[in-house]
């Protein structure tokens, strides 16, 4: 299956005829080829955008609106392919695609093609000098938008329903390792009728084509998700050229779980934070600490929670937890397990590759929990970025703060207590973007998306993902 770049509305070799191997997570094998795009790809694909920004930026609310839902509708027409195919590309379960990824793709265009229709802008009287101030919000031009392996649809549609939205053009890059549905994403928006050049789609890899997208001096906004040392880069890159930046980077997420909580719920959630999608969520939480008095009875009953987690291929209906993302992917979690070992913390469960039958070449791992006691150690302070977590008890509400806010992450923290005092204190203090109480990745698409310290700059969703997108102009007018 060869994977083509989709460009002013058509599907186009690269301009080199270079190659890149696609490789199925769940067996090892190549199974298909994605193009090595060059710089030149990515100046055809901005030429494009360049040339219908135009008539799209004055394209009205309503049509792009309309257009944005119909891509909506048919995303959910195709929900079985376009499962199928994010499971069989990233390793996930199908039945998470099925019930998150692809569903949440849709609401993606939907969301924003009901939100531009609401977007307003402020005006400001200048009392007492006869002057009136109103806002233009205006489309910046071309953008960039770039996602990575683990949400694939799910999050690079969250970059490009809001900018397209709001008028502008794009040039879009999903990861090389995830290629497949922002792949098939093109055909669905030629058969919606999105004018050709509105959506240009480059495949290849992030040192080269993504590279040639960031640095490109007309691209004049960045959207990224990705790595922390990615976003760093990117940064470096894009600042001298003041390009508008929207960093969505790693985490290394606290869950903090207080006695006073409904404890049934707590513990069947914190299964869920910690090991959806094979823990590769920037959301996760990995970092889990349990109030004294309860950190026993919470560790007995979460481990035999978590043995009896299914490990198998993607395409099982019974599969919990399918396979990891790639090969290299696998060896950075495992070699993080192994430093966990060498700085004493214990493994309570799993730690292991898993061999799948039939499928002994997969990359699947065993959900692992590990016990430390330190929070200083690499395992409680890195980003892992998979199926592990790690446990360790708190005594009070300032240690476990402390211990919270010490990581240089900050991306989303949960908070698991029935004492609103302490909820509203807690969530004053914690240094996240996102706190979830009683609950974890709850999403209300109007919500401010996003973290601080490491975790990123720049807030997505709701109006700040359209405010991101445009420029603010005033018009002052005397009278
Ligand atoms: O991500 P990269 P990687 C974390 C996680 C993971 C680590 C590295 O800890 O182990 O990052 O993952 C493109 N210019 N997260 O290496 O490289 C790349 O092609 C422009 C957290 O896979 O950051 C891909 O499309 N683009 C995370 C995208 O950036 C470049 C999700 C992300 O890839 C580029 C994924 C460059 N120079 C990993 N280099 C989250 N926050 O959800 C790479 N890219």
């Amino acid at each position: 299956m060869k994977i083509q770049n989709y460009i002013n509305g058509q599907f186009q070799n690269p301009i080199s005829n270079e190659w890149l191997e696609n490789y199925c997570p769940s067996n090892g094998e190549v199974y298909g080829q994605l193009p090595n795009s060059s710089k030149a790809d990515v100046e055809t694909a901005y030429k494009a955008a360049k040339d219908a920004f135009p008539i799209w930026s004055q394209t009205t609310l309503d049509e792009r609106s309309r257009i944005l839902i119909k891509i909506s509708e048919l995303i959910e027409v195709n929900l079985q392919r376009l499962a199928e195919a994010e499971s069989k590309d990233n390793g996930k379960p199908i039945r998470l695609a099925k019930s998150v990824d692809i569903p949440r793709a849709a609401s993606n265009f939907r969301f924003f093609g009901n939100a531009i229709t609401q977007f307003a802008s402020e005006s400001h009287e200048s009392v007492g000098q006869n002057a009136i101030n109103y806002t233009l919000r205006q489309p910046i031009g071309v953008v960039g938008c770039i996602s990575p392996w683990n949400l694939p649809l799910y999050l690079f549609t969250w970059k490009i329903a809001p900018a397209i939205a709001a008028g502008n053009c794009v040039v879009a890059k999903p990861s090389e390792i995830t290629p497949m549905t922002a792949y098939l994403l093109g055909d669905i928006c030629n058969e919606a009728g999105l004018p050709k050049g509105v959506l240009n789609i480059v495949h290849g890899l992030g040192t080269k084509t993504g590279q040639a997208i960031i640095e490109h001096p007309d691209i004049k906004a960045i959207s990224f998700t990705g790595g922390t040392a990615t976003g760093e880069h990117i940064a470096k890159v894009a600042a001298p050229m003041f390009k508008k930046l929207s960093l969505e980077l790693g985490g290394k997420n606290p869950n903090i779980i207080f006695a006073d909580c409904d404890y049934d719920d707590m513990l069947n959630t914190t299964v869920r934070s910690s090991f959806a999608n094979q823990g590769q969520i920037c959301l996760c939480g990995s970092r889990i600490f349990v109030e004294a008095s309860i950190y026993e009875k919470f560790k007995t009953d979460f481990v035999e929670k978590i043995k009896q987690l299914q490990v198998g291929h993607p395409s099982d209906d019974t599969t919990d937890i399918g396979a990891l993302v790639s090969k290299s992917h696998l060896e950075k979690v495992m070699h993080y397990i192994n430093i966990a070992k060498e700085e004493n913390g214990i493994i309570l469960c799993g730690g292991n590759k898993i061999t799948v039958k039939d499928f002994e070449n997969g990359y699947y791992l065993e959900p692992t929990v590990i016990e430390v006691s330190t929070d200083d150690c690499r395992i409680n302070q890195e980003e892992v970025f998979g199926p592990v977590v790690t446990i360790m008890p708190f005594n009070s509400e300032d240690d476990v703060l402390h211990m919270a806010n010490k990581v240089k992450y900050g991306l989303s923290a949960t908070l698991w207590t029935n004492d609103l005092k302490r909820t509203m204190r807690m969530s004053n203090q914690l240094q996240a973007g996102i706190i979830w109480v009683n609950t974890w990745m709850l999403r209300d698409l109007r919500t401010p998306f996003g973290g601080v310290k490491a975790s990123g700059v720049g807030r997505e969703g709701g109006f700040e993902a359209l405010r991101f997108f445009t420029e603010a102009k005033n018009v002052c007018i005397k009278y």
